[in-house]
């Protein structure tokens, strides 16, 4: 009996839950638990964290997972190795559903930085205004450049926010390239920082900047253990009928 497991919390992971469902493939959807409502799931969804790669281990084990697909964020490193650790172990075949990083275009004015400690470094220097864009489990670190006027864009309301100057919109994604580049021109933005995410979902706000002729400050995607990478919900899709589930059931 198939029980696929997706690991979500993205755009892609989205669409791959809608033709999982419209397969009838029995699926679980998995989030993290770090907004306060998470799109609802055309599949059973189960939230929070699985206890590092032992917890997760035992809920396949536990669940009777045959299948994992691995469709979360390029950022989210640590469930990605999780993953490949827990599934080397209970021996469950394991795909991610990965989209291509951003490349630079025409016009764009991108500098790139390794990870989010070097994007604070580079931010030493005279104030700006600045378009942090990371969301929010990183704010933290950039407490360390109080310096500039810093436009937020979270996905829920915060508590406390560690920067003393700073705006905060209150917007989940995907996002438009009119309603950035708005967004922007009104806060007076001088410089945009982004993850290399990748995508569709967020990659308004580079189309915006190279539209106003701003810089970006690139953070490129940390470095992931090797597994096998596919790039759409075909081939998952495909992969999955490989692997012995019968679609379409
Ligand atoms: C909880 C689940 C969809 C999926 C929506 C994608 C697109 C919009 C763009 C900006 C960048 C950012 C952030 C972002 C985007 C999609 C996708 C994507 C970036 C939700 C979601 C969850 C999260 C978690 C959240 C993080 C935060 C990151 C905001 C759902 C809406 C900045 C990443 O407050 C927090 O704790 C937020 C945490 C991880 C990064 C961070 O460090 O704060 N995503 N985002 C998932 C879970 O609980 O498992 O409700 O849909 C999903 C989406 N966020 O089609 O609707 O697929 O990338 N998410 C980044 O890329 O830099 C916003 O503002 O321009
Ligand atoms: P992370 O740093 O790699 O993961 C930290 C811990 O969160 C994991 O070890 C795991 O806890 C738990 N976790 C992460 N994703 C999970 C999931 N889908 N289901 C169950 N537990 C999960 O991950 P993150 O960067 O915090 O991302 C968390 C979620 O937000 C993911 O679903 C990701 O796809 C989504 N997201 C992240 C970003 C981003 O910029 N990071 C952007 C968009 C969406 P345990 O060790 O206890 O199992």
């Amino acid at each position: 009996m198939t029980h696929l497991l997706i690991l979500g919390g993205t755009t892609e992971a989205n669409a791959l839950a809608k033709d999982v469902a419209e397969q009838g493939i029995p699926a679980t959807y998995s989030y993290a638990g770090r907004v306060d409502s998470p799109r609802p799931q055309p599949l059973p969804v189960r939230v929070g964290g699985f206890g590092g790669a032992d917890g997760l281990a035992g809920y396949i084990r536990d669940h009777s997972v045959t299948h994992v697909v691995d469709a979360t964020h390029p950022f989210a490193a640590q469930m990605s190795s999780n993953a490949v650790a827990a599934c080397d172990e209970t021996n469950v075949p394991l795909a991610a559903l990965t989209r291509p990083a951003w490349s630079v275009q025409h016009g764009d004015r991108w500098d790139h930085v390794p990870d989010i400690n070097s994007a604070v470094a580079a931010l030493a220097g005279p104030a700006q205004r600045v378009f942090l864009a990371v969301g929010r489990m990183h704010l933290d670190d950039f407490a360390a450049q109080p310096q500039h006027h810093y436009l937020l864009r979270l996905v829920d309301e915060p508590d406390a926010l560690p920067l003393p100057h700073c705006d905060v919109v209150v917007s989940r994604g995907p996002f438009t390239e009119a309603d950035d580049r708005v967004l922007m021109q009104r806060h007076g933005i001088e410089l945009v920082v982004s993850k290399n995410a990748g995508g569709t979902g967020a990659r308004a706000k580079l189309d915006a900047a190279r539209a106003l002729g701003l810089p970006v400050l690139m953070i490129d995607r940390p470095a992931l253990p090797q597994r096998t990478e596919l790039s759409s919900v075909t081939q998952v899709l495909d992969w999955l009928a490989h692997s012995g589930v019968n679609l379409g059931v």
